[in-house]
Parts: C-alpha cells; sequence; structure tokens
C-alpha cells in the first residue's frame, strides 16, 4: 500500500455477513434526471465506494425501483442548512437528502464513511451540518514548484503544464477534500507572486476550478499587496488611490469571468517584509475593505491575515497583532474575515489561545491552524495534531462570560456573525502518500471533520481515520488510537516542555537551538523567549514584565498570572519561575524540566513498541515506513532532550534528578550536530 488512496480505500468488507447486510441495502443507486453536476458527483462517488466495499457495481437509476436501495436526494429543509444532510431509512430505502446538491454529496460520504467504519445497516440516522461556513485549506505553494515549509515533495499544481494538461491526481484531491466537508481552497503561498493575477495564470486557475467545482470545492487566491505595481504598471499601491482601487475592480472582475464561483481573496500584508496599506500610511482595515470593494457584488470574501509583529519591535512579539488588530474591530466592510493564528507567536508544539480571539466581536475571525509540521518534526515525527486544534477550539476566552470558547468565537455564535471560517495550512505534496509522513494524512483529515464540526473529539478521530486508513482489526485500532492522541503530548515533552517555545534551529526550525542569541531580529532567536539566566526560566508576561496577559479576559488572567494556578503547560509562556521554585506538580522546576524532557524521549520509545505490535494488522509497506520514521523520531527525541538539558544546565547550575541518567555527549557534541543538519 503506497499511501495515496488515503481514507479513500473503500477495501472489500471482510466480515460476510456484514457485506451481506449491506449488500441487501445497496440494490441501485437513484440520482434524479435533473441531477446538477455536484449530485452527479455523489452518485459516482456512491457508485465507486460500493464497487470497493461490496465488490459489485451498483447501477444507478434515475428513479427507485422498489426497495433495498439508495436515494439522492435535494429537497428544501432548512434544519439543514445550505451544506447538511440527513441520512436515513424510508420506506425500504436508504434515502441521502441534502437541502442543497452539495449537502446531498456530504450525505453520500457520510453513508460511505458509516459503511467503511463498519456501522450496523439498520435505523441508520445520521444528521448533521457543518458548524463553520468557509472551510479552507490554504496551500503555500509557489509557481516554480515548490512549497513554502513544505516537507512532502513538491507542489502538486503543475502551473507549466496547466491548463492543458489536468493531472488527475487533482481530481483526486478534490475527492479528498469533499469528503471531509472542506469548500474552499487557496492554491497558492501567502508569500504570494504576482504572477497569480496574470491573464495567463488565472487561465490555470480557471482550469484547477473546473476540477474543484463538482466536489463543491471554491477556489480563493493569495494575492500580493503590490500587485498594481508589479503586473499594473500603477506608480503606487495605495488602497486610497482612485486608480488603484479601479485597477482592482477591473482584475476582480477578470477573475470572475474565468472562474464565476471565485470564493475571494487571502492577504498577508506588511508582515515578514510583505508590502501592505501601511506603506502607504494606511491600516489593515484601509487595505482589506478596499478589496471587499473590488469584490462588489460578487459574492466573494477577504480573508486578511493578522500574522503581523513590526521589524525592530523591542517589546513582545506576543501583543503586536492584538496591537494592530484590535483597535480596528469595527472597521471592517461586511465581506472581510480576519485570520488569525491559533496562537500569539508561531505555529509552536503549544501555545496559549490566541488573544484577538474574544477581543474582536464585530468582527468574523477565520481560525488559521498548520497542517504542514513547520514547528513540529515535518514529516518525520508522528504528531497527531487534532488534539492541538482542539485544545485552542477548547479554550474559553470568556469574552461573554463562560463558555466563550474559540469554536464559539469562530463559528459565529458567541457574537452573532453569520459569516464563519476555519483555514489549514496544507501538509500535501508530490509524494506519492501526499503527505510524506502517512500519519500526516490523519491530520489533514481530522483538521477537515473538525471544521465542519468541532465538537467531534481527537480520539473519535484517530479511531475513524484509523479504521478507514490503516485496518480494521479491533486491537489494533484501539492501540493505534491511542498512539496518535498522545503523540502530540509526548513531542511538546521531549522539545518545549512547561510552556518553552520558539528555541527551534534558525530558519529551518528543525531541531533543538535554544543557545541560538543572534538573528536577523530580535525575536527570531531562542533567548528572546526562553530568557533563561542564572534565576530560573521563561517569559514573564505578567504586570512585572511584558504584561501580555493583560490582552486576556481577567479570568483567564487570574489563572494563569498566577503560577500556582497557570497550567504547567502554559507555565513558561507567562513566568520566568526560578529554578528552584516547587511548582503545583510537586517537583522543583529544574527537576520537572528535565523529567518532562527525559520521559518524552523515553515515550517516543512506548510509541515505536505499540507501533511494533500493530504489525500483523497493517500494510507491511506502510508499516515498514512508519517504523522507520519513529527510528529517526527516536534518535532526534534524544537530541533535543540531550541539547535542552544540557544547555539550561548552564544556567541551573544543577544535577539532573537521581532517577535519570545524564547524557552520555556533551553541549559541544550536540551543537555541533545542529551545525551539520543546518548546513552552516
Ligand atoms: C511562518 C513561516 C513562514 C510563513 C509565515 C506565515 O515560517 O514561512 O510565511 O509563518 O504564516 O510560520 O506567513
Amino acid at each position: 500500500d503506497d499511501g495515496y488512496r488515503l481514507w479513500l480505500k473503500y477495501d472489500l468488507v471482510r466480515d460476510a455477513s456484514q457485506r451481506k447486510e449491506y449488500q441487501k441495502q445497496a440494490k441501485f443507486i437513484t440520482i434524479p434526471n435533473s441531477a446538477s453536476p455536484i449530485l452527479q458527483t455523489a452518485g459516482r462517488e456512491l457508485q465507486q465506494g460500493l464497487l470497493g466495499l461490496l465488490g459489485q457495481q451498483v447501477p444507478v437509476l434515475s428513479e427507485s425501483k422498489g426497495k433495498g436501495g439508495i436515494v439522492l436526494a435535494v429537497a428544501a429543509n432548512p434544519e439543514l442548512g445550505e451544506e447538511g444532510y440527513r441520512v436515513s431509512t424510508q420506506s425500504g430505502n436508504l434515502v441521502v437528502t441534502g437541502a442543497t446538491d452539495k449537502g446531498a454529496l456530504y450525505g453520500a460520504f457520510a453513508l460511505l464513511r458509516h459503511w467503511q467504519t463498519g456501522q450496523p445497516v439498520a435505523n441508520v440516522n445520521l444528521t448533521s451540518k457543518p458548524r463553520i461556513e468557509y472551510r479552507l485549506l490554504n496551500h503555500w505553494d509557489n509557481p516554480n514548484g515548490t512549497v513554502e515549509r513544505g516537507y512532502a515533495g513538491s507542489s502538486i499544481w503543475k502551473w507549466q503544464e496547466l491548463p492543458e494538461v489536468i493531472d488527475p491526481r487533482y481530481r483526486d484531491y478534490a475527492r479528498a477534500n469533499a469528503s471531509i466537508g472542506i469548500n474552499g481552497v487557496v492554491f497558492n503561498n501567502v508569500n504570494a507572486s504576482a504572477r497569480f493575477l496574470t491573464a495567463e495564470y488565472l487561465q490555470k486557475v480557471a482550469a484547477l476550478a473546473n476540477v474543484m467545482r463538482p466536489y463543491g470545492i471554491r477556489v480563493y487566491m493569495s494575492v500580493l499587496w503590490a500587485a498594481p505595481k508589479v503586473i499594473g504598471g500603477l506608480q503606487t499601491s495605495d488602497p486610497l488611490d482612485p486608480q488603484v482601487r479601479r485597477w482592482w475592480t477591473a482584475k476582480t472582475d477578470e477573475i470572475y469571468k474565468a472562474i464565476p464561483d471565485f470564493g475571494g481573496f487571502l492577504v498577508k500584508a506588511n508582515s515578514e517584509g510583505e508590502p501592505g496599506p501601511q506603506d502607504y500610511g494606511r491600516n489593515h482595515a484601509d487595505g482589506a475593505n478596499m478589496l471587499a470593494e473590488a469584490l462588489g457584488q460578487h459574492d466573494g470574501i477577504v480573508m486578511w491575515r493578522a500574522f503581523v509583529y513590526k521589524a525592530n519591535s523591542n517589546g513582545d512579539r506576543f501583543k503586536e497583532a492584538y496591537q494592530e488588530f484590535q483597535p480596528l474591530d469595527g472597521k471592517f466592510a461586511p465581506k472581510v474575515l480576519v485570520q488569525v493564528k491559533n496562537g500569539p507567536i508561531d505555529f509552536q508544539a503549544r501555545e496559549p489561545f490566541h488573544p484577538l480571539f474574544g477581543a474582536m466581536p464585530k468582527t468574523p475571525l477565520v481560525l488559521e491552524v498548520q497542517l504542514t509540521q513547520e514547528y513540529l518534526g515535518f514529516a518525520t515525527h508522528l504528531v497527531y495534531l487534532a488534539p492541538l486544534i482542539k485544545e485552542c477550539l477548547e479554550s474559553d476566552t470568556y469574552a461573554k462570560g463562560p463558555g466563550s470558547t474559540v469554536a464559539k468565537v469562530v463559528d459565529g455564535t458567541v457574537d452573532q456573525h453569520t459569516i464563519s471560517g476555519i483555514a489549514g495550512v496544507a501538509n500535501i505534496g508530490s509524494d506519492r502518500n501526499w503527505t510524506g509522513h502517512p500519519v500526516g494524512q490523519a491530520n489533514w483529515y481530522s483538521y477537515g471533520r473538525l471544521a465542519w464540526d468541532h465538537t467531534l473529539t481527537s480520539q473519535a478521530l484517530a479511531e475513524e481515520w484509523t479504521k478507514m486508513t490503516l485496518t480494521q482489526e479491533p486491537k489494533a485500532v484501539s492501540t493505534i488510537t491511542d498512539l496518535l492522541t498522545k503523540s502530540r503530548d509526548i513531542y511538546v515533552r521531549y522539545t518545549t516542555p512547561l510552556g518553552l517555545h520558539h528555541i527551534m534551529g534558525q530558519s529551518i526550525h528543525y531541531g533543538p537551538e535554544p543557545w541560538l542569541e543572534k538573528s536577523a531580529r530580535p525575536d527570531w532567536t531562542s533567548i528572546y523567549y526562553h530568557k533563561a539566566d542564572a534565576v530560573g526560566l521563561g517569559f514573564n508576561r505578567t504586570a512585572t514584565g511584558s504584561n501580555a496577559l493583560a490582552l486576556y479576559a481577567p479570568q483567564v488572567q487570574k489563572q494563569w498570572g498566577n503560577p500556582a494556578t497557570c497550567p504547567p503547560d502554559y507555565l513558561l509562556w507567562f513566568h520566568h519561575v526560578p529554578w528552584t521554585q516547587t511548582l503545583n506538580t510537586g517537583k522543583t522546576l529544574w527537576n520537572e524540566l528535565t523529567t518532562r524532557y527525559y520521559s518524552g524521549a523515553d515515550s517516543v520509545q512506548w510509541m515505536q513498541q505499540q507501533w511494533a505490535q500493530v504489525q500483523p494488522a497493517i500494510d507491511a509497506e506502510l508499516h515498514a515506513d512508519v517504523a522507520a520514521r519513529l527510528r529517526i523520531q527516536q534518535r532526534e527525541a534524544l537530541w533535543w532532550r540531550d541539547a535542552c538539558v544540557l544547555y539550561f544546565q548552564t544556567y541551573s547550575k544543577q544535577p539532573l534528578p537521581p532517577t535519570l541518567t545524564p547524557p552520555t555527549r556533551d553541549l559541544a557534541e550536540i551543537k555541533q550536530l545542529v551545525d551539520i543538519y543546518q548546513l552552516r
């Protein structure tokens, strides 16, 4: 198994009696004569899935022939919203109803999932609708085929071959996304090339949009703020300049001519050297609103990213996005959503939720999470990300009292927004198995499912994915589910326990480099974040420090502001803690820190053992691939552990707790490892 089929395996149902039960209910598939392309997709997907699961070609009819079939139907139903579905048994047939054809498509995939995971036929009643409206994947792919922070090969979009050559992979990509409810994609990097807005590239993007459309997926585009200058021949990109405004309006009309259901724009502006409205003394709202105006009557949105931090700032990077964006709340046009990363710094293995959530009630906020494991071991470390995403979603902002979770801010219920969005930075590349690490597929999968319904649990999704992708053997399913759900916490332990953050290898963002003191900017070093000294460790963000804590609701401040009540997982995010201080875990900081590094590294061995146990239940090629990657992970967990323990020991000046065996190498040796890795 080379992993290409993802979770859409549809292998023959092994249990013969179960298969018979399904067969009895799959004598035909009905779709109405007038079926739209999306409804036809639903019929085709059902047919294809059932061919695999049941080993028989189920005929597609335009009218039901008695009982025992599957009926795809579109029927107005306000309860289901635009994309929801209901699957139930009615007069002997399984009826898959959507209020629209999109709903029916999602219903078809839900039914396939139901059978793929071995659920009973009788009394089926699956009803669901998405909690978030815009559910996007953001690719950080460049026109030359490279992928920013991509670890699964090169880009799957072959710009040079488009629009003529339509790689069959594009359709498989669309199928996979539709099966988990993703309804929008941005093909190009947020560090955008203006090229995508040229007539030449619009044809290429339009060709891809044609492949996505029958799967209910709309196409969006990252835009370079300076495009009017770079490709428009104008002298300026000032959002208040009438010529610039006219240029964007004309460009937007041109896009809609090529792609009538175009979804809108994603913008990274005045961030990490990208141009933006501030270059002309304007603010983010001026920029976003200008694009919203250009969208005019078209059905499109602007997703304006809040990932900003000024060059040469000498404050606390943690606070910068908040300081720039919070005052703009209420200033954005109705079609604008502000896209906020889950945490205040940058996709670290664990971050407290971004303080903008709950602080911009008048603005719909898109939650941006990263599926590509930029700071989480690339495609070599097994890290299942649903627990990270859930941790953010379930955090309470207290914006409108207890229970105002990030999830409810994002889905619009806290502030009664009518639009809502979520974005996952894709981990997909040209590797045959799409994500490099086979388990990376689980991150794509669970992201999509959570975007649809954020109340699903990490555990349930791990189990679902495992059954669809790896094995149905009950013992193996539970072993793998357990392994997956613990993996992120294990990664945190051997890399950045207790709230450490941003101590990884410079620019590459791989491996440990806590000693990094100099970089192009102070907030790209490690010492800026961990602040180790003779007294202790951690960033004081309380009132006696940067006071970033003040950006949160009083209830959050109260809990996190006191080291005794602050969850240990966030401790060093907010406190500079003396090495000898006893934590609420009962251990001193030094002992707790080192114990976590050791237990994290030990746990990778446990992961290897668990994985070895499931071997008989898993495809041999796939099993060997994961096992090999786990060997790298084991070696590198020790690398992280030794690097961090030895480095921080130069400050703590304390021996390891007696139960831990000191590293067999010294810091100089470890530092050399980093240099080799980074080819510096
Ligand atoms: C950082 C990445 C950088 C991205 C940036 C972003 O290191 O490559 O361009 O995020 O999100 O994590 O814009």
